[in-house]
């Protein structure tokens, strides 16, 4: 019994530590090398197949713009988030208490629903400008004001 314990906590130690190394390596990896996410962002986008737009695609590549986004008190922070057309933008969400998401219907984007503590990230491509609503689709969050505005420029 002692020995499977033992596993049991050497494995979560395992789990533990690669987590720690992973995270922290791919943000900043990220910011810095913008270039492996660029190629990554290309197959989403159907215009690189063809050779006219190529030249265009060059000029304006995907940028990856990455936003740490907190859900605390029936709120986000922040409550804008401001990108340009064609970014690739990645929210990483975090609840701070309660149960909460973070949604916005026009890219259809969706966290987990979270625990306090708990983070997701999703990502899309600001393919459209305009102003956007994000919120917190549990419960009544939206209509109590959990809200924020994604404004692409
Ligand atoms: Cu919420």
């Amino acid at each position: 019994m002692k020995i499977f314990l033992t596993i049991i906590g050497i494995v979560i130690i395992v789990i533990v530590i690669i987590f720690l190394v992973k995270s922290p390596s791919q943000r900043p990896a990220d910011i810095t090398l913008p270039t492996p996410v660029v190629s990554d962002a290309n197959t989403t986008i159907p215009t690189t197949s063809a050779s006219s737009t190529a030249d265009q695609a060059l000029l304006s590549s995907p940028k990856t713009v990455t936003f740490n986004v907190t859900g605390k008190s029936l709120s986000f922070l922040p409550d804008e988030i401001r990108v340009k057309k064609g970014d690739h933008v990645k929210i990483n969400f975090t609840s701070m208490d309660s149960t909460h998401d973070f949604v916005i219907d026009e890219f259809s984007i969706r966290t987990d629903r979270l625990q306090a503590g708990v983070s997701d990230t999703v990502e899309f491509i600001a393919d459209k400008t305009g102003i956007f609503e994000y919120y917190c689709s549990f419960g009544e969050h939206k209509a109590m004001g959990m809200t924020g505005t994604l404004i692409v420029e």
